[in-house]
């Protein structure tokens, strides 16, 4: 079913004149309660009311995870933080996470663009969906359990983890509708057999995966696995979490709901706008929301766009899978994690050097591993194995809690790690995804 064929549905100029109605205001808003984009728009010399129409959205500034860092808490909030019901944060560059704050109206926002992502995968209205993304400060479980209360399923806010218990719950409650992400329904499926449960045996029919980024070879072994249709969902805290696009049955593309997030796919070193159908970094405004609106937001992930009217009736535009990130970011068991967020880590432990190589890996069927290749001095190097013992454990305890995974750390002689004369490279990804 289409959730709201207004929007979901609409004629090219009509969705043109409400994306144009809605950019005006929210120049406006942003110009008047929020001093950094004031001034971002005064450095650009660019006046809210010479904005006329969704045209003019090139000539606005683009915003970044640097800006949201540096106006880390509250400097990009456009409302009173009376009017904030809710806040989430997902992990940061360096330092400061990144947080989204909700205000009744965004909770309403995200239900209903929770719901349309549903309907648009084959929910149905009195339907069971089983949760299993993580409930918290991650925005997976909670945008997932409001979009469903919107559209009226039945919910088992499961969120992720416990295995065991979460397969015995599925075969007790027949749920129709699983979400989480790709890489778990694959371990869940394993983990299945290994309990003796058949997982191609069950009610289920739809699966709601994202966070990660899994290729088609994934989507055809779960859909193999589970006997169900497996959509692709796509999302990012800073915008609302998930809720920006959704695979319908046809897959051929996520649908973005480009009357509340206007997509733009833009070169990344120009800024400039690719043509239709060319790789290039998703940027998105938020046209409706109040409490944390973004103009132009470089979500660094690379995308090709089509406009095209889909078999399913849908007129919202599609974007491809994500085909990766323009910075090196990676996604571990659907958490972020940036490299520099380790080495924050590092210059602050005595003994080691700014000198780390991470890897990334995944046993068949299994969850990610991550392991930390670290660099010691001479002087530390040559210390009994207690101290270096020691040290290992107050990497691992301090990198586990910045990054909310635990990774393996391994110890490695002075110099060992290979130099780069360019980018170093931080991350060797041995997953095959
Ligand atoms: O991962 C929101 C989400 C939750 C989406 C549940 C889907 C399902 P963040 O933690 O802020 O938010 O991470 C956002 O994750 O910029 C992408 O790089 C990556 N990502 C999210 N969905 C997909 C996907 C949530 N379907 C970042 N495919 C994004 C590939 C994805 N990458």
């Amino acid at each position: 079913m289409i959730w709201n064929e207004k929007f979901e549905c609409a004629k090219p100029a009509e969705l043109k004149q409400v994306q144009s109605d809605r950019l005006k205001k929210l120049v406006s808003c942003v110009y008047n309660n929020c001093k950094v984009m004031k001034d971002k728009f005064d450095k650009a010399g660019v006046k809210p009311d010479s904005v006329k129409s969704i045209d003019d959205i090139v000539r606005l500034s683009f915003t970044t995870k640097i800006d949201m860092r540096d106006n880390y808490p509250y400097g990009l909030f456009c409302t009173d933080q009376k009017e904030v019901k809710e806040i989430h944060v997902s992990s940061g560059t360096t330092g400061n996470p990144t947080l989204v704050g909700y205000t009744t109206d965004d909770l309403k926002l995200w239900s209903e663009v929770m719901a349309r992502c549903l309907a648009c995968a084959g929910a149905e209205p009195g339907d069971t969906v089983q949760n299993a993304y993580g409930y918290g400060l991650f925005t997976g479980g909670l945008g997932v359990h409001y979009g469903a209360l919107e559209m009226g399923l039945r919910i088992i806010p499961m969120s992720s983890g416990q295995t065991a218990r979460q397969l015995k719950i599925m075969q007790d409650f027949a749920p129709k509708i699983i979400t989480c992400t790709p890489s778990y329904a694959l371990y869940m499926a394993e983990e299945a057999r290994d309990m003796g449960i058949d997982p191609k045996n069950g009610n289920w029919k739809i699966g709601v995966f994202g966070a990660e980024p899994w290729t088609e070879k994934m989507r055809g072994e779960i859909e193999a696995a589970w006997n169900m249709l497996a959509t692709d969902i796509y999302g990012l805290s800073e915008i609302i979490g998930p809720g920006v696009a959704q695979e319908c049955p046809n897959k051929n593309g996520l649908h973005i709901f480009s009357d509340v997030f206007y997509p733009e796919i833009i070169d990344p070193d120009s800024g400039q706008a690719v043509k239709e159908g060319q790789d290039g970094e998703l940027v998105i405004t938020t046209l409706t929301k109040q409490a944390i609106p973004l103009i132009r937001y470089r979500t660094r992930d690379i995308v090709s766009i089509n406009y095209e009217k889909c078999r399913c009736g849908r007129t919202s535009p599609r974007i491809s899978k994500i085909k990766g990130r323009t910075d090196d970011m990676i996604v571990v068991r659907g958490i972020n994690v940036f490299p520099s967020q380790i080495e924050h880590v590092l210059l602050g432990i005595e003994g080691t050097e700014p000198h780390y190589q991470i890897v990334v890996d995944r046993q068949q069927h299994q969850l990610d591993e991550v392991e930390v290749l670290v660099e010691v001095n001479s002087k530390i190097f040559s210390d009994e194995v207690k101290k270096l013992e020691e040290l290992k454990r107050k990497i691992h305890k301090e990198i586990s809690a910045v990054l909310s995974i635990s990774a393996k750390i391994t110890l490695v002689e002075p110099k060992t790690i290979e130099r780069s004369m360019g980018k170093a490279k931080r991350v060797v990804d041995k997953r095959q995804m």
